[in-house]
């Protein structure tokens, strides 16, 4: 039995912990809907498996499935992988899953944020959302964790802590309209810091060009470790994200963390502009109230999407022109770790990539809290 806490994760002594401190496992979902991921789901679920199987060689892996997928699932998936059925639109497990926080005695507790598909009737990517809505929960259920069900629409994705009490997010997706159009900017500040238990937070512009999710942070920059931030690049002045990177290495440069520190910022080549293929785009059945795909729309395509567990990174492999120019950087910022690509195309055509579908659960350990 898991309780609803009506306090706040900072008033109880909880903050996030980074994604590169320890883990007890990952959680992911997987795809099905024909409305969003091409030829039946087939290509997507081929890729899911092999980003599981990638993280199951780091730390424990669970895939919830819709009733009627749970033997596709289970049948792709190595049986080190725990296949769970849960109920769920899509498959955004970053998005629609908790997100957990600790204590310094080591108890894990999880938000549960109130999700819209990324917007709501203001230009969200499906309706209903109802069971996504519910995603959070049942893991919290699964994994024995008290729950917080916070006041503000949010998704995982749009969030990136240093666990040393900073959050970075980006302005084109937290001050959307089609999020909280009732909370000032000041007003989402203090529910970052009473829900993620940070005090500072680091405001980027927008995301990366075409970003459905309203520019989501997981898509453009991460946290490396404290003092430090990955972010996607380009050098080519004519491509439109030249002007939306330049402008977070601008803001990036000019913050300080909660603790005072400049950040280093490492550049992480973007892949080439990529586009949706026609082939691509008529294996999608569209549907009404479906965000519909067009042959040629760019893909926001971004290195920057990887995962970090326990000793390991699991980046998408996007285009074989730039693969091996981002592994080197992430092999670089990531020393202590094995950087592992897996291809990332057919996670990138639904919308996302290796981040958005993944949510870590924080080891059960004691920790220094964050002075803030
Ligand atoms: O990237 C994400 N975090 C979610 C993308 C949702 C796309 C739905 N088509």
């Amino acid at each position: 039995m898991t309780r609803l806490i009506n306090s706040t994760p900072a008033a109880d002594g909880y903050w996030m912990p980074a994604e590169y401190e320890p883990h007890a496992g990952t959680w992911m979902l997987w795809p099905e809907r024909r409305d969003n991921w091409r030829l039946g789901a087939q290509p997507a679920q081929r890729a899911f498996a092999a980003v599981a199987t990638a993280i199951a060689g780091f730390e424990p892996v669970s895939v919830g499935a819709i009733a009627n997928q749970y033997e596709s699932a289970r049948a792709l998936l190595p049986e080190a992988v725990r296949v769970v059925e849960i109920s769920s639109n899509d498959a955004w497990m970053r998005d629609v899953g908790p997100t957990c926080v600790v204590n310094a005695a080591g108890d894990v507790r999880g938000i549960d944020w109130p999700f819209n598909a990324w917007g709501g009737l203001n230009g969200g990517l499906y309706f209903p959302w109802d069971q996504d809505d519910l995603v959070a929960r049942k893991v919290l259920e699964i994994e024995a964790c008290d729950r917080y069900r916070a006041p503000l629409i949010l998704e995982g994705g749009s969030i990136h802590v240093d666990g040393e009490g900073t959050v970075l997010v980006t302005e084109q997706c937290l001050l959307n309209p089609n999020r909280n159009p009732h909370l000032s900017r000041e007003d989402i500040e203090t529910q970052l810091r009473a829900y993620l238990g940070v005090s500072t937070v680091i405001w980027l512009g927008e995301g990366v060009i075409n970003d459905e999710t309203d520019g989501h942070i997981d898509n453009l920059a991460c946290f490396a470790r404290p003092g430090e931030v990955c972010l996607t690049w380009t050098d080519n002045r004519r491509d439109p994200q030249w002007r939306v990177s330049q402008d977070a290495l601008e803001r990036l440069l000019a913050a300080r963390d909660a603790r005072g520190r400049r950040l280093k910022v490492h550049k992480l080549p973007q892949p080439r502009a990529l586009t949706l293929s026609a082939a691509e785009a008529a294996g999608v059945q569209s549907r009404d109230g479906v965000k519909a795909r067009q042959a040629g729309e760019r893909l926001a395509a971004s290195y920057a999407n990887f995962y970090i567990a326990n000793g390991g990174v699991v980046m998408p492999l996007l285009d074989q022109r730039s693969d091996s120019a981002a592994m080197a950087v992430l092999q670089r910022v990531f020393a202590d770790r094995q950087v592992v690509g897996v291809p990332g195309r057919e996670i990138l055509l639904g919308g996302g990539n290796i981040h958005c579908i993944t949510q870590q659960i924080p080891a059960v350990l004691r920790r220094r809290k964050p002075r803030l």
